[in-house]
């Protein structure tokens, strides 16, 4: 009798320790780095792939958004990434593409036609193979955001692409984005995001190039206010993890992470195109001169970009034409 309860008791203790342990369990707790402010739409975007894990791991994964470039400047971020310091960051391409540099074929300039056509390429199995070859970098390819297109912003008037010709302009701290600019005739100034307000503001720089929410929120219009609209490039936003924590991860997690971003999408998708909107009319309204170029003029600046193509490998070509046969 002593023998059985004694049994009774020994199996009550394990099964209150075991479900304990699971109910108390601390959660793994996953930092991602954003740039722009709380409420940027990549943010909020960030902020919905975090409530999806949580919601559909019960709780087990917490991604901790750290908005405002408070973990650091995204080059910086990316090699914290790497290392496995820091579990996640959505940064441009541009700033990974120094490290994955087959991402060049997916920001050249007017390489889509559209978002539409980007959005196919990206969710297709082109942009499926680039989120896989993240891996051979100690990154995991998470999934992608959009950020509209990006012009050409100045202290002078511009107009044509002629009158870009000797300004210094303030690019992204990628090689691609230095050959751009060249080959406008420009000089360009590769410099970390959070340091173009004062370039721009000294006289380090005479221009910038962005889209119409990031020219908004950090108020490079008020020290840079002629715009010209050529959509020189579509640069998505993509969310990089690190291969070191994304490995210790069960498959069925991995999947549900991944999984998280991709329907996050459509949400950041409509902040975004709700959001550029309001930008473009708030730099309006706060005095800034925006031109529209002709389809003649921006014929100009794709012609001006041709010997950036010329530049690209073989390989990167091959995916370019693949990109450009997407229907
Ligand atoms: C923004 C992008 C940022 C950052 C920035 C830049 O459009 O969302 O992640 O790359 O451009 O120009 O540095």
């Amino acid at each position: 009798m002593k023998r059985i309860v004694t049994g009774i008791v020994a199996f009550w203790v394990i099964t209150v320790l075991i479900a304990g342990a699971s109910v108390f369990a601390a959660p793994i707790v996953m930092r991602l780095a954003e740039t722009h402010p709380q409420d940027y739409p990549t943010t909020k975007g960030d902020y919905e792939f975090a409530r999806l894990v949580k919601e559909r791991t019960n709780g087990r994964i917490v991604v901790e958004v750290f908005h405002s470039k408070q973990l650091g400047e995204e080059a910086a971020v990316i090699e914290q990434v790497q290392l496995g310091a820091i579990d996640m960051t959505r940064v441009s391409i541009s700033a990974v593409s120094s490290f994955v540099r087959d991402l060049d074929a997916f920001q050249l300039p007017y390489l889509y036609r559209d978002a539409d056509h980007m959005w196919k390429v990206l969710n297709g199995p082109i942009g499926e193979e680039i989120l896989k070859k993240h891996e051979a970098f100690n990154f995991v390819g998470v999934g992608w955001f959009e950020s509209g297109s990006r012009n050409f912003y100045t202290k002078k008037p511009v107009k044509t692409v002629g009158d870009l010709k000797g300004m210094k302009i303030r690019v992204q701290q990628a090689p691609l984005m230095v050959g751009m600019v060249e080959a406008l005739g420009a000089v360009a100034t590769p410099l970390p995001y959070g340091e173009v307000y004062s370039a721009l503001q000294t006289g380090v720089v005479d221009g910038a190039e962005n889209n119409w929410p990031s020219y908004l929120t950090t108020s490079h219009f008020e020290v840079a206010k002629y715009w010209i609209s050529d959509e020189h490039t579509r640069v998505p936003e993509i969310t990089v993890g690190s291969k070191k924590v994304f490995d210790k991860m069960s498959k069925e997690d991995r999947a549900i992470v991944l999984k998280a971003m991709k329907d996050a999408q459509p949400f950041q998708f409509k902040l975004w195109v709700d959001f550029e909107k309001v930008a473009e009319k708030a730099v309006r309204d706060k005095g800034s001169v925006i031109t529209q170029v002709s389809p003649q003029e921006k014929q100009k600046f794709m012609d001006a970009m041709k010997p950036v193509y010329a530049k690209q490998s073989p390989e990167i070509m091959a995916v370019v034409k693949k990109i450009r046969d997407v229907k």
